[in-house]
């Protein structure tokens, strides 16, 4: 297998390394399965980036590496100490996964060439759950997948290869500790997954994630009890289906390690759920906590609850609003052990959107903040869009909920209401391509996803950079070179695509390329209400009354044009083309400028990229290049259509000549 197979843990050989000493041997008296991964993964590392074997040291003195538990530490389950001499490096933890995480955390350093003599850290993870949901299908698709099929199922089947081990040690080595290994969307077959048909393999999947440190979490459908054994309903109230749940529970807990709990998504995009019986999300999610709490299990339930059959001349139904309406009124009705999932946007992921108003209002619900790795509508893994910049803003954003710790970071982590189930899941990006992620560069996604929920206050250009030089290049002007690219690439993405936040420019069902009014008219719900004269929705106290569901702090920020943050302008207001933004420019002078800019940059990119020839490995040189000329026509289509449609609806000239058709 090429180096570049493992991703960020390809261990590119490293003779020189200076403080090399310290990989020669490694001594530990533990032998759990997370201890004994740790003690795998340092002999396989030292392998590949020095080419020596390190032997197992019988005395803790001679050993280079010393793992060892230490319950004097407050460390926590999964936080570390690690301490490094000139010539011993201890690595200690109160628990096993915590020497897993530890051992992680020096290997990766060496891997990136740094020194790691002198260390001395103790780190703990800010997020209890920091968690990765696939959206595999059992029949081998992925839904917005952009990597190739899933290494998880094929026809039908669990598929157990080395892939799957391979797969729990990105996780682990990136800090994150949970999976929903299944589609949300529960359909073709996978609602057999909790019956006894893929008993034997749940179980060795479970067990493999487990080594890891990784808890396995199922989604699962509302309606089983109706879809697998035939029961007339599903009400979360009625007695034979809380029974039902009951036993499937006692079933899937009793026989397989490691399970976490289930992930739903009710009431939402079709998907069955406690509306169908006059019930609310808190009545069908706590139903389940029932059932699972014996066990210790979790329910995640899913806030993305719309209307998906809107009439497009309806104006008063707004999308945005439709996550806060669902969830804020049930604020302290669900049960200890269910968390609720929010989106980072109230619209989905697009590649601008105001935080969900819902983070801040609920004091005494558990939560997780939800964001896709998986480049739905940035791109797609064909463009490149390092996401990690929008998280941070996400993370960064003060709710102004009236406690003195009020940012999203600080909601999710615990540290405003005190809740300790919550924490943070992506949607993951990743399939079968040999890289993992399609463009490699998206690589930085999944790496960065996993090291920022660890730890919120992480620089996105430190993220960057380390990944760069795990998965791609230690060399450092090639380092500098690429974490550019990846610095930048969002900002592009944004200027190129829908402007202002306006979002949903995209070509209906595989949301790829323009195409601004493909969800015009469509039951969805996301329109920008273009006409010759202005665009936007006007979502303040005036018009559909979006702004108001944040604190005043933020809503007094909105619902005003003038302090309204520029790239959210048209996600909360209606304006005219003419209308002047604070550069002086006209909003349509701006759209112009922007998707001419856009595109430059692209090409600017791509001859950056063409530079790294020979100064990294071939095959990545040669595969983000075919990536760039593939993005480079796609911004340049998204140029011209947008201007073109902005353009015909305005009938008002570039100021700068430029052509429009
Ligand atoms: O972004 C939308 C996607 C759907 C997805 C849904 C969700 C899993 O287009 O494909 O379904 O969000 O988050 O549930």
């Amino acid at each position: 297998m090429k180096n570049w197979e493992q991703a960020w843990l390809a261990y590119q050989s490293n003779k020189e390394y200076g403080d090399k000493k310290i990989f020669r041997s490694y001594y530990t008296m533990e032998n759990s399965n997370c201890c004994r991964k740790a003690e795998e993964e340092i002999r396989r590392s030292c392998k590949a980036l020095f080419g020596t074997e390190p032997v197992k040291a019988s005395h803790r003195g001679d050993a280079g590496i010393v793992l060892e538990k230490n319950p004097a530490l407050e460390t926590g389950e999964e936080g570390y100490r690690i301490c490094v001499s000139d010539s011993q490096a201890v690595i200690q933890s109160t628990g096993d996964r915590g020497l897993l995480y530890g051992t992680f955390r020096l290997l990766l350093k060496a891997s990136a060439g740094e020194t790691v003599c002198g260390m001395d850290i103790m780190e703990k993870p800010k997020n209890p759950f920091r968690m990765l949901n696939m959206w595999d299908n059992i029949d081998g698709t992925i839904e917005r997948g952009y990597a190739g099929r899933s290494f998880l199922y094929e026809n039908g089947e669990i598929q157990i290869t080395d892939r799957t081990a391979d797969f729990a040690r990105l996780l682990a080595s990136a800090g994150i500790n949970a999976i929903a290994i299944n589609n949300v969307n529960v359909r073709d077959g996978a609602e057999w997954l909790i019956t006894q048909r893929h008993r034997e393999k749940l179980k060795v999947l479970a067990r493999i994630l487990g080594d890891y440190g990784v808890a396995m979490y199922l989604c699962i459908d509302f309606a089983a009890p109706m879809t697998i054994d035939g029961l007339p309903l599903s009400d979360p109230l009625d007695s034979r289906v809380r029974q039902w749940w009951k036993e499937k529970a006692g079933d899937l807990f009793g026989d397989i390690p490691n399970l976490g709990g289930f992930l739903v998504k009710a009431d939402s995009e079709g998907r069955p759920g406690p509306f169908a019986y006059g019930r609310n999300h808190a009545d069908g999610a706590n139903m389940l906590a029932e059932a699972v709490r014996p066990y210790g299990g979790t329910i995640i339930w899913r806030c993305f609850v719309y209307n998906c059959q809107q009439d497009w001349r309806d104006e008063t139904t707004d999308r945005a609003k439709a996550g806060y309406d669902n969830f804020a009124y049930l604020d302290g009705k669900f049960a200890e052990n269910v968390i609720l999932q929010i989106k980072n946007g109230p619209i989905d992921f697009q590649v601008r959107e105001p935080v969900h108003p819902l983070f801040g209002r609920l004091s005494e619900t558990n939560q997780i903040l939800e964001v896709q790795a998986a480049q739905e509508y940035t791109g797609q893994q064909i463009d490149v869009c390092y996401l990690v910049p929008m998280w941070k803003e996400v993370l960064d954003f003060s709710t102004g909920c009236g406690k003195e710790q009020d940012t999203v970071a600080d909601i999710i982590s615990g540290r405003t209401f005190g809740q300790v189930r919550c924490g943070m899941a992506a949607v993951s990006n990743t399939g079968k391509d040999p890289n993992w992620t399609g463009h490699d560069l998206a690589g930085a996604n999944l790496f960065g996803f996993g090291r920022l929920s660890w730890d919120p206050a992480l620089g996105s250009e430190e993220i960057a950079r380390e990944w760069t030089k795990l998965q791609i290049t230690r060399d450092p002007q090639a380092v500098e070179l690429i974490t550019g690219i990846l610095l930048r690439s969002r900002e592009v993405y944004e200027k190129y695509t829908a402007p202002l936040g306006i979002g949903f420019m995209v070509n209906p069902s595989y949301h790829y390329g323009p195409n601004p009014e493909g969800y015009e008219y469509s039951p969805w719900g996301t329109y920008h209400r273009a006409d010759h004269l202005a665009i936007g929705v006007d979502r303040s106290d005036a018009g559909t009354g979006y702004s108001e569901q944040y604190f005043e702090q933020n809503a007094s920020v909105y619902r005003n044009k003038e302090t309204c943050p520029e790239n959210l302008l048209l996600f909360f207001h209606r304006l005219p083309y003419t209308y002047r933004l604070s550069s002086g420019k006209t909003l349509i002078q701006h759209v112009y400028d922007t998707h001419f800019e856009g595109y430059e940059d692209v090409e600017d990119m791509e001859r950056e990229w063409l530079t790294l020839e020979g100064k990294i490995p071939q095959e990545i040189y040669e595969r983000v290049k075919e990536r760039f000329a593939l993005q480079k026509k796609n911004s340049r289509e998204w140029r011209d259509v947008i201007n073109s449609f902005f353009y015909r609806k305005s009938m008002i000239a570039d100021e700068k000549g430029r052509r429009l058709y």
